[in-house]
Order: structure tokens, then sequence, then C-alpha cells
């Protein structure tokens, strides 16, 4: 096992899934928020993710003082086990208002909504001692080109955005990128996008990034550049790490299960730009695989860090003198094979 580093590791309630998929039940019992903040208390990670609705569970039907109660119950449980709430995320993929998108929907009522729905994350977001809210924009896409157009759902993600800048004024807004799934074509695809969206926005500074390496993978691009490119404007201010085989559905595998190489390139990165050192978390958006049984339900969690710390030595062990002079003589042939070589040594 590696020793120890300064990462501080974190991931969400869902992560602790039970094997559904759209074509099966859950393979394994549910189990209780407890159970979850426990075993992540075990597993010595030192931060949790939230959605809104996992937070305050069914939070559309209750009032706003009694969310903010919920809220405030939990930040005394999560202080209580010195646990930190990393972000908070407004869940608008769920509820029968965003069927057509939130903030994009044709439909002005079900904007509002989904603009209201994400003020009132934010009005969590600070009670649990967070500045920090994702925004997967699940559903900001389309299934049918025709039935919106990209241009008009900029300028109503702008807003939207605006919205929630203006609501709070400490609040850092970090939009995860993905190109498809649940939409056929998502509005933004590419932390390029996301970048460019914040400089629409009335205060671009509050205005960053996650990536998740399984959705940068999915749009075809190498997600240690995706951290590399959001690093140099000082705009990742979390990271999703987790695997992805090729582009077939959104898979979460363990880091570095699918592609130990693209793994490494994404921990070298992570080390040569300092990320971490303002206090952001590796979070492992994993999922256990359907066969998982319930005494194994916490390995992918386990293997994730541990793949991770052991990558960490291997990128701090790099041989870089020996690489320099590779590069030098242009001989990437040998180049190719020292990063085998090292990865294997
Ligand atoms: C799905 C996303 C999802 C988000 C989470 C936080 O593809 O990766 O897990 O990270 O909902 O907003
Ligand atoms: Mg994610």
């Amino acid at each position: 096992m590696a020793r120890s580093t300064e990462y501080r590791f974190c991931v969400g309630p869902w992560n602790f899934s039970e094997g559904r998929d759209p074509y099966g039940p859950e393979t394994r019992p549910a189990q209780s928020f407890d159970w979850k903040l426990d075993a992540l208390k075990k597993l010595g990670f030192e931060a949790m993710m939230f959605h809104d609705d996992d937070a305050v569970p069914d939070i559309d039907t209750k009032s706003a003082a009694q969310v903010l109660k919920e809220a405030r119950e939990l930040r005394r449980r999560l202080d209580g086990e010195g646990i930190a709430a990393e972000m908070v995320a407004p869940r608008l993929w769920f509820a029968p208002e965003t069927i057509d998108g939130g903030f994009t929907s044709n439909d002005p009522k079900q904007r509002r909504y989904a603009i209201d729905r994400s003020r009132q994350c934010l009005d969590i977001a600070r009670v649990l001692g967070t500045d920090l809210i994702v925004l997967w924009l699940a559903r900001e896409g389309t299934y049918l080109r025709e039935s919106k157009s990209c241009g008009r759902s900029t300028e109503l993600l702008v807003q939207a955005l605006d919205a929630m800048l203006a609501h709070d004024k400490k609040a850092r807004l970090c939009i995860e990128p993905k190109p498809n799934e649940p939409m056929d074509h998502a509005y933004i695809p590419t932390i390029g996008h996301a970048l460019a969206i914040a400089q629409l926005t009335r205060d671009p500074k509050r205005v960053g990034a996650l990536i998740e390496s399984a959705h940068a993978i999915l749009a075809g691009l190498d997600p240690s550049d995706e951290i590399d490119f959001a690093m140099s404007f000082g705009k990742l201010w979390s990271l999703h790490l987790n695997d992805q085989n090729g582009l077939k559905f959104d898979q979460d595998k363990p880091f570095g299960s699918a592609n130990l190489r693209v793994a490494f390139n994404q921990v070298r990165v992570l080390e040569r730009t300092g990320y971490g050192r303002k206090g952001e978390y590796v979070c492992f958006d994993v999922h256990p695989f359907r066969t998982t049984k319930m005494e194994h339900a916490l390995k992918h969690l386990e293997n994730s860090r541990k793949t991770f710390l052991r990558l960490v030595e291997k990128a701090r062990s790099y041989p870089t003198k020996a690489a320099d002079a590779l590069i030098a003589d242009r001989n990437y042939q040998d180049l190719d094979q020292l990063v085998i070589e090292h990865l294997l040594g």
C-alpha cells in the first residue's frame, strides 16, 4: 500500500449503489444513510458529496423552513463525525418538472422550478458549510435536434447561472460536463464548453469545472488533457475519478480498471499542477459491478483509492531525466516503452 499523501478523498451516497440498472432491479439490499456515513469513515474518506435530496430526502414535499431545519441537523451529524460536505448538487433530472430539462426546458414554468430548486440548493450548501455547487446538467440537451436551439439554450443556461451567482455572493458553481447519457447530445459536453460559458456570466471567477474521467472518455477526449486544461485556468475545483471502457453507457468503473496508463497520466497531471493544494478533494464517482456480493460492496472505493495512491508513487518515481533525453532525441518509440516498463515495474 502506498504511503499516505496530502490528498483527501470523498464519495457520495450514490456510490454505495445496489446494482440496479435500466434492465434489472437491485442485486444488494439498500443501506441507510447512517450505514453509508459509517462506511465512508471506516474507509478513511474525509468528505461526502451530496445531491440536494441526499441531504434532505423528499425535498419537494417539504417547506423551505423544514428543508433548512433538516440541513442543519445533517450538518450537526457530519460535524459530530468529523466529515465535511464537499459540495451540494441540485438533482434536476428526477423530478416530473424536469422531464424536458431544467434550465433549458421549453416550458417557462419548469425553468422557474429548476432555478428555484437550485437557489434552495445554495441555501443547503451554506448550511452544510460548503461554497461548492456541482452542476451536472443531465437533461440540458436534446433527444431530437430540432426540439431546442443551442444558442437559446446557452442564453437560458447563462440566466440560470446568473440567478445562482446573485443568490449567494460567495458560492462557486462547478460545472460537470458530460457529452451524452441520458441525452443524445448535452449542451455542455466538455471542459472547454464549461469554461467558455463561465465567461458569459455575471461573475466568471466563480464559475469553474469538475472533470469526470468517464465523461471525458465518452467525449473521445483524454481526461488528463482535460484536467491540465482546466488547471491552466485555475478552474478545476473538483474531480470525479473513475474509468470507462470505450464509447458505451457510462460505466463508472473503479479508477484504473479499464486503462491503467490513462489513469497514470491523470495522476501525473494532478501531481504536476498541484491539484488538492487549495483544499480540493479527490472524489471517486464509481459503482460496484452489478454482480458484487454485499460483503465486497465497498471494494470499488477502497480499490480506487489504493490504485490512485499507487499511481501517485509511480508519478513521483517516474524517470523524468531519462524521459526528457528521449523526448529531446525525438525517440518516442523508447519513450513509449519507458512508460510501459515503469508501470509494469
Ligand atoms: C453522472 C454523473 C453524476 C454526478 C452527480 C453529481 O453521470 O457523474 O454521478 O457526478 O450526480 O452531480
Ligand atoms: Mg460524476
